[in-house]
Parts: structure tokens; C-alpha cells; sequence
């Protein structure tokens, strides 16, 4: 699939340390150590409607860690899906009386002018389920052949992975059974259906039901693929594995990164005969809210990006709202946390539209230092702040640097993504 146009990236002068992040399989913060290209796979959409405030929460942060490497001198090889076959998406273009093929393509070209809009680096690898659909199905024929995965013997074709031959499992989330247990059931899963050999055992493959689209698939047994394994394939035939970050946000940790780990692991083995890890971390963005409940489709409590831009607001402003708590904390979208981020970014703008400013050069430090201890953004802003008050108040001090200004725009363009260039005034609300 295409992905977007790439934002301007400025060139800073030195490089940055080393990226801390917080590993979920670990259960602390560990630094990165990427080969001279890093490897990251960031969980997509699901495109059956726009994307909202917490989407794009979850993509600001990888956003980050892909600026942090470059900073530190590495190349980046980002990874994206698309999860254009899936249940909610038929579900929902049945609702509508809608084409699901259609529904999936423009909800994915709204995502591709929000990032856009939003200034996030694009993925090298934007994957859909269904193009991948050939690979997923040789890679469930391996499991069955392996002995590793089951057809389910009711007739629907159902194909599932056999999860008490895969000795990873449980490494990723670290979750006991109950808690698996009541996740698979709110997440997708189906650990009360009959016939299964082990209740948290994950789908791999569908059998057709009637008026469902479907693919030809293993053994000849028409369908669509699991969830969890399209993400598994899509990484594995880009990426490969051992590569270093898996993110998404934290409704993901289990069961969808666990069991896209699993599936990788069980496979590679299979094949190889070498067992190695899916990825060397696992990172998860906390969940954005409204009104003090996660911000999700199924409780409809959205707020889009891109309503938000059809009102005029400066994507910018959006973006700094969303980066000024930290990426591990829950948080709530509220107006004040917008006006606080407008009020923000015109002080910035003012201070760095001045010719020569306090020394920059410590704000740089500071915004690297900050940002690569597990994207501390709002110790970051912070480093932004007392610099812009600074230099605002100092008038025409003999002591000013010249290009200081300069520098902090690029830097903070560079590393938060957030472009400082003067723009045209936020144009009144219609009404
Ligand atoms: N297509 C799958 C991943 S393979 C999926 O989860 N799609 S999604 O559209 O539901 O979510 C897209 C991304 O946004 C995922 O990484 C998800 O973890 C994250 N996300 C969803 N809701 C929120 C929220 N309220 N706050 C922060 N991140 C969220
Ligand atoms: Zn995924």
C-alpha cells in the first residue's frame, strides 16, 4: 500500500544517545541497541471509521522513538499494517449498506492525510491484511504441517494454534491465566467456544460463512485469516525477526502482541530450527480518554483528528497537546489541554521568530537528554518552555546568541516533529 508524503526532517548538529524505552516483557526501561538500521513494527488501524485522539496518541509516540534513532545516527525500518479484513469492518459496512472494500480504502486515505497533517514519519512497509493474505495462509499450512495448529472438527473450517506447544507464551504480557482469560474475551477471542483444545488458543484462520468474503486458504479451506498472525506475517516478510521495538497501544499487550509473538516463535522454530525472540522490546502507549473512559469505537466517545481539522485547529497544536503527557500515563483529552497547547505553540513561535535568542545549544542537550529516557516529552517541553520565556523576556540583551532561535526551531521540529514556521492565523469558527 502506499503509506504518506515524509515531513521535512532538519539535520542537528552532533548526534543523540542511546534510546531508552520501557520494554513490556521486561517490565522496565532498557535502552535500544539497534544494528545500523533499527527495526520497528507499529500496530495499524483498523480503517471502519476515522481515526481519533488516542490512534494518533499511539503513533506520535512511535513517531518519536523513529526521530530518537535517527538522532542517534541509525537508519530506520518502519513497519505499518492495515487491518482492512476484519470483523468490525464488515460489521460496520453491513451497518452502512456499504461496500467494506470502499469503507477500508477511505478510511485509510483520512489516516494518511491525518498523519500527514500531523507531521509523522511514514512507515518504509505500509502492509495491508489482505494483500498479505498468500503468506499468511503458507504460514498456517507450515503450522499445521508442524503438527503445531488444529482445524477445529465442527465444520467451519476453523483453524487454531496450539498454544501449550508454544513455550513462549506468556512472555510478552507476563499476565496469569485469569487475566488472559477475561482479556481474550473483551479483545476478540473466544475462549468459551467448544472444541478447542486450550480456551486461550488463538485463531488462525476462518472458514467462510455465509455472505463473508473469502480466500482461498490452507488446505483448500476458503476464508480469511486470524488477526493476530496477519501482524506476524507482515513483520516476519519485512523485518524479519529479532528486530527491536513491537509497539501499539496498551490494549494490545495481550492477547494481540502476545500471540503475534507466539505464532512468529513457533514458526521461525518450525523452519529453522532456531528459536529467537519475535522482538527484542515491546512498547505500549497508554490510552487516551474522554470524559473519563478510553477513547474507542466500540463505546463511541471519539474524538477525530480530522473533525478537529475541518474546524480549523493547527495540527501542530494537536500534536503538542497529545505529546505533553507522558506516553505511558492514561491521560484525558479535554479543550483545556488544547488551549494550554495553542497557548504554547504561539510563545514558541513568537520566541523562535526572534533573531537571536539565549543559548540554544542547551536545549538541544536537554530535549536529547529528556527524550531518549523513555520519551519524556513533557520534561522536554519543559526544557522548550524556560527557553522561549527566557528569550522573550530578554529583550535585546548584549549577551543574546544569534541563530539561537533558529536552532530550537530545528531541534524541536526535528525531535518532537513540531514545526515551528510561522503560519497564517487559525481562521474564526464558521457559525
Ligand atoms: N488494527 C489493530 C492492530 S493490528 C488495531 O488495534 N487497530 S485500532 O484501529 O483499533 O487501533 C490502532 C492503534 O491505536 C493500535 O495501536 C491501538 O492500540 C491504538 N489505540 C486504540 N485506541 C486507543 C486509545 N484510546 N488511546 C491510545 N491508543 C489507542
Ligand atoms: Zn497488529
Amino acid at each position: 500500500m502506499l503509506a504518506w508524503p515524509a515531513p521535512l526532517l532538519p539535520t542537528l548538529p552532533g548526534t543523540g544517545p542511546a534510546l531508552k524505552l520501557h520494554d513490556t516483557a521486561r517490565g522496565e526501561v532498557v535502552a535500544t541497541a539497534p544494528d545500523r538500521v533499527a527495526r520497528m513494527y507499529v500496530c495499524g488501524i483498523t480503517p471502519y471509521d476515522a481515526t481519533h485522539l488516542g490512534h494518533a496518541a499511539t503513533y506520535l509516540a512511535f513517531d518519536l522513538v523513529n526521530r530518537l534513532w535517527r538522532d542517534a545516527g541509525h537508519g530506520v525500518h518502519y513497519v505499518q499494517n492495515v487491518t482492512d479484513i476484519d470483523d468490525p469492518l464488515l460489521e460496520r459496512a453491513e451497518r452502512d449498506g456499504e461496500d467494506w472494500v470502499v469503507l477500508g480504502m477511505r478510511e485509510t486515505a483520512l489516516f494518511r492525510e491525518d498523519m500527514t497533517a500531523l507531521r509523522v514519519l511514514p512507515p518504509d512497509d505500509y502492509v495491508g491484511a489482505v494483500e498479505s493474505i498468500p503468506r499468511i495462509v503458507a504460514h498456517v499450512e507450515t503450522l499445521l504441517d508442524e503438527g503445531l495448529a488444529y482445524p477445529l472438527d465442527d465444520g467451519t473450517g476453523d483453524v487454531y494454534h496450539d498454544i501449550a506447544q508454544a513455550p513462549g507464551f506468556g512472555g510478552e504480557s507476563g499476565y496469569d491465566e485469569a487475566t488472559m482469560l477475561t482479556l481474550s474475551a473483551e479483545r476478540g477471542g473466544d475462549p468459551d467456544r467448544p472444541g478447542k483444545r486450550n480456551r486461550l488458543d488463538p485463531l488462525l484462520w476462518r472458514g467462510q460463512r455465509p455472505g463473508e468474503p473469502s480466500w482461498p486458504g490452507p488446505r483448500g479451506v476458503a476464508g480469511r485469516p486470524g488477526w493476530h498472525v496477519e501482524c506476524t506475517t507482515i513483520a516476519l516478510a519485512t523485518i524479519g525477526m529479532g528486530f527491536d521495538v513491537q509497539g501499539g497501544g496498551s490494549d494490545l499487550v495481550f492477547p494481540h502482541h502476545e500471540f503475534s509473538a507466539v505464532h512468529a516463535e513457533a514458526l521461525t522454530a518450525a523452519m529453522t530450527g532456531v528459536k529467537q525472540p519475535f522482538a527484542k522490546a515491546y512498547v505500549h502507549a497508554a490510552m487516551i480518554g474522554l470524559d473519563g473512559e478510553k477513547m474507542s469505537k466500540s463505546r463511541g466517545n471519539l474524538v477525530f483528528v480530522s473533525k478537529l481539522r475541518g474546524e480549523g485547529v493547527d495540527p501542530m497544536a494537536i500534536r503538542l497537546a497529545l505529546l505533553s503527557g507522558h506516553y505511558r500515563t492514561d491521560r484525558a483529552w479535554t479543550q483545556d489541554l488544547l488551549d494550554r497547547a495553542r497557548a504554547r505553540l504561539a510563545r514558541w513561535r513568537r520566541a523562535v521568530a526572534l533573531p537571536a535568542g539565549v543559548p540554544a545549544a542547551p536545549v538541544l542537550a536537554a530535549l536529547r537528554e529528556r527524550l531518549t529516557d523513555d520519551l519524556d516529552t513533557p520534561g522536554a517541553i519543559a526544557a522548550v518552555d524556560a527557553w522561549a520565556e527566557r528569550t522573550l523576556a530578554a529583550g535585546d540583551h548584549p549577551a543574546l546568541e544569534e541563530g539561537a532561535p533558529a536552532l530550537v526551531r530545528d531541534a524541536v521540529d526535528a525531535l518532537l516533529g513540531i514545526a515551528l514556521d510561522p503560519v497564517a492565523p487559525e481562521p474564526a469558527p464558521a457559525g
